[in-house]
């Protein structure tokens, strides 16, 4: 059985990852629609050795689809995803705008896999935040093995999270700050190059960014609304990988070797912690890849019951686009959706 998809917002970092994604993984497509807006119909995107011409969102029939995956930010995803779900074509929606909705299940397929048998109310799934999802990918395991208590996280995150605009700003600001002038930030509110910012997404009125209040949220949603969390989040001069140093309290006893041997058997984790000079992952070693890493796992001796670790992932593969398509895997091999066209 093979599929009609659409990926909305084709042109975009995610979009042209969910397009290498869905070659890589063989996924059953029958047919792929590359749809993005007005002003960015006729250009040319690349699936496998194809090349697919953008069509117009306003005017494509989705009746004809069996998923649009969806990568074009919360305000067309608040518009468009109910639409395109009338049409019967299943949404998997990468934006925040259906992640907090009750009846719009919120997956990663390595934690929360039964949670999307209630995707039919809306017929719309919601990808969770980059730096959740990776977060979750490591901590279910641990959670299950010891249930955790509370979780203190720090991102490092790369500037494609903000798009491609930004990915422009750091490459531009890093050859002409010795150069020439460092142009003036315009996507983020600091210089990137050289520096870091700790600020990603706006402010709350308690002092927290958004980006850290997703990672609060969204993690009791996929993982457990019992764990507590707290974020600070940071955006750092990489392109493409964020990382995270991760502080775990949980109910019962664990070692850092028996985390180890958890995390290795864990589904999504791959384990790189040799204790030695570059015995660990960092952001560049794992652009391309499906895995979330985790390194550097040892015990907090100020805590009871502590662990702190290391996770690194592609947030452009595990944090949106290869998340995504593993969510349209999941409904097909769960059977839970039927071929239309
Ligand atoms: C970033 N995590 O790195 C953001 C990008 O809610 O889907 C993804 C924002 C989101 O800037």
């Amino acid at each position: 059985m093979s599929y009609n998809v659409a990926v909305v917002g084709a042109t975009g970092n995610v979009g042209r990852e969910m397009m290498n994604i869905l070659d890589e993984r063989e996924f059953p497509v029958k047919e792929v629609f590359a749809i993005a807006s007005r002003r960015s119909v006729g250009m040319e995107v690349s699936f496998g050795d194809k090349t697919l011409k953008c069509q117009d969102l306003a005017t494509f029939d989705f009746s004809r689809c069996d998923f649009a995956l969806l990568s074009a930010g919360g305000d067309v995803s608040k518009e468009w995803a109910p639409k395109i779900a009338r049409t019967g074509c299943v949404v998997i929606d990468n934006s925040s705008a259906w992640r907090y909705d009750m009846d719009v299940p919120l997956i990663v397929p390595e934690v929360n896999a039964d949670a999307v048998a209630g995707f039919r109310k809306k017929n719309i799934i919601a990808n969770p935040n980059c730096s959740t999802a990776q977060l979750v990918v490591a901590l279910k395991p641990l959670h299950d093995a010891a249930k955790i208590k509370r979780v203190v996280v720090d991102t490092y995150q790369s500037v494609s999270g903000a798009g491609k605009e930004a990915m422009d700003e750091l490459w531009n600001q890093t050859k002409g700050i010795y150069v020439t002038d460092a142009p003036t930030p315009e996507v983020f509110t600091k210089q990137i190059a050289f520096n870091v910012i700790p600020h990603i997404d706006v402010f709350l009125d308690d002092g927290f960014t958004k980006e850290e209040w997703k990672m609060v949220v969204e993690t009791k949603k996929i993982l457990d609304p019992k764990i507590k969390l707290v974020a600070t989040c940071v955006r750092v001069p990489v392109f493409v990988g964020h990382s995270e140093a991760v502080n775990i309290e949980f109910e019962n006893p664990i070692s850092a070797q028996e985390a180890r041997n958890i995390l290795r058997e864990a589904p999504g984790v791959l384990v790189i912690d040799k204790r030695e000079d570059g015995g660990y992952i960092t952001p560049v070693e794992c652009v391309g890849d499906f895995a979330t890493y985790v390194s550097r796992i040892r015990e907090d001796p100020t805590v009871e019951n502590g662990l702190s670790l290391w996770v690194v992932s592609d947030n452009l593969r595990k944090g949106a686009a290869l998340n995504t398509v593993q969510i349209a895997e999941l409904l097909i091999n769960r059977g839970l959706i039927e071929k239309r066209a």
